[in-house]
């Protein structure tokens, strides 16, 4: 919610990024690297490359899953305690794309000045980013529907960035309430492509991900 507000307050409407020649030829990644992590926005270096971003409540398991598709569990810390992504890290992959891992929205008991600066951060990026290829978002399968994630999905539609909308924790229902959760995603925030059920307790989740990723990018890059 304090996030989003922050976010009203500065919204622009996206302007088409350039499509990035790589985008079309990615596949499965093989190598991961920590570039640097950024507390604020205009410490980003230059755009090169294609860029996709991690967005999603605290705690949603953001870190989890990018450690997971890349299989390295030691790329970027996860925590059972919210907030544990405090600035937004950033990550070469297979040298042909960057993946930044954001900051979660939505924690309520962080303090005043790092909830701004986390949503600032964001928002900025998000906003200003020229070179997004698109926004990895992250929701929990069990708590589908949240408000501060409905007003998310409103926001970034209304910038016009290309989502792929991932649900996790998967493992923590039964297969009928995953289908039931899944659809129901899919109809409050409806995609370019169908909603990716996740676990990283599952190892099968990595290579239906990497599948839809691929999709995703060739009906958008060809
Ligand atoms: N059971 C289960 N737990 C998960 C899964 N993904 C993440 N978790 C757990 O969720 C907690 C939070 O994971 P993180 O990856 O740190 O979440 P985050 O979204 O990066 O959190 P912030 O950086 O604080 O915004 C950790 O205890 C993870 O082990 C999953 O698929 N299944
Ligand atoms: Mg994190």
């Amino acid at each position: 919610m304090y996030m989003i507000y922050l976010m009203k307050k500065t919204q622009t409407i996206y302007k088409p990024r350039k499509s990035g020649a790589a985008a079309g030829k990615i596949i499965q990644p093989g190598e991961a690297q920590f570039l640097m992590s950024v507390p604020h926005y205009n410490q980003f270096p230059k755009p090169s490359g294609i860029e996709y971003c991690l967005l999603g409540r605290s705690n949603v398991g953001k870190s989890s899953f990018l450690n997971h598709i890349l299989e390295n569990k030691t790329l970027a810390r996860v925590s059972k305690t919210p907030g544990k992504t405090n600035c937004a890290n950033m990550y070469r992959i297979n040298n042909n794309m960057i993946w930044v891992d954001l900051p979660g929205y939505g924690y309520a008991k962080a303090s005043h000045y790092e909830k701004n600066r986390w949503s600032k951060l964001i928002s900025d990026y998000c906003r200003k980013r020229e070179n997004i290829g698109g926004v990895i978002w992250l929701t929990d399968i069990r708590h589908v529907g949240l408000r501060t994630d409905s007003e998310a999905y409103e926001w970034l539609s209304g910038l016009g960035l290309p989502v792929m909308q991932v649900l996790t924790k998967s493992d923590k229902l039964s297969q009928r309430e995953r289908v039931k959760q899944a659809n129901r995603a899919g109809e409050l925030f409806p995609g370019e492509i169908p909603v990716v059920v996740y676990s990283i307790r599952r190892p099968g989740s990595r290579g239906q991900f990497w599948k839809q990723f691929k999709i995703w990018n060739e009906k958008r890059y060809g």
